[in-house]
């Protein structure tokens, strides 16, 4: 019975292996290296398929992988109907939050009742926070470099993650509001669940042991 467990390159990967070392699973080649997509592990029942962050809950929900491991922000843009969650794993932690350019007055334009103009990857995350503040949005969906648009006019605002906040920096935006907070999860598709069930909580109970302690 063969486990495929989906993850992104980058900061998810990486995050990552500390929990599969405590599940006894050691990745027998670097993404960052090797061109395949299908990545070997010490266990030869296990194995590694790496998809492009945005595409784990689909290919977990369809079965493509059986579990994965993907940001709160993923899941509620995918909506995460059909995946079972059950662990927060406090890996990749960020933030969603509205940034504008610095000379941009966002409590004037937010309190007039105008209409603001958002440009983001996030258009559920942002136009349901716009609607519960009462604001009007003219939403412009991007799928990268975000930064851009209030620097270019594109929009008055941007709703995107942050981490450190260099990059708004570099970029002279600064952030006016915090939206939520983000950590990834494991999502386990259900019917695995079912007919891999003893594998799966194995991993399960593995990864649950290693999260790392809560940090204030
Ligand atoms: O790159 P691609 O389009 O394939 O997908 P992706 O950008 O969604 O993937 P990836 O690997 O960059 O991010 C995967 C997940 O990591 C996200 O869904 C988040 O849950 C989580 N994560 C944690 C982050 C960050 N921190 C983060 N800082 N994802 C992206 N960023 C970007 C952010 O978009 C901004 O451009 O980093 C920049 C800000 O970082 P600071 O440190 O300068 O504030
Ligand atoms: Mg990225």
């Amino acid at each position: 019975m063969t486990i495929t467990l989906a993850l992104s390159k980058g900061r998810i990967f990486e995050e990552t292996l500390p929990l599969l070392a405590a599940a006894g699973i050691e990745v027998l080649e670097d993404p960052e290296k090797s061109r395949k997509l299908i990545l070997p592990t010490n266990q030869p029942d296990v194995r590694v398929v790496l998809v492009r962050a945005s595409d784990v809950p689909t290919y977990v929900e369809y079965g493509g992988a059986d579990l994965g491991v993907t940001g709160k922000d993923t899941l509620i843009e995918h909506g995460s109907q059909g995946l079972y969650q059950p662990l927060d794993l406090r890996i990749a932690k960020c933030r969603v939050s509205v940034a504008v350019r610095q000379d941009f007055d966002y409590e004037r334009a937010v309190k007039q009742g105008s209409r603001l103009k958002v440009a983001t990857k996030y258009t559920s995350i942002a136009r349901e926070f716009f609607a519960t503040k009462g604001v009007h949005v003219d939403m412009v969906k991007l799928y990268g470099s975000m930064e851009l648009a209030p620097l270019t006019g594109l929009a008055d605002a941007i709703v995107d993650l942050v981490s450190t906040g260099n990059t708004l920096k570099a970029n002279h935006l600064v952030e006016v509001e915090r939206i939520m907070d983000i950590s990834s999860f494991l999502v386990v598709n259900q019917a695995a669940l079912k007919l891999k069930r003893e594998p799966l909580r194995r991993i399960i109970n593995a990864f649950a042991s290693a999260i790392p302690a809560e940090q204030n």
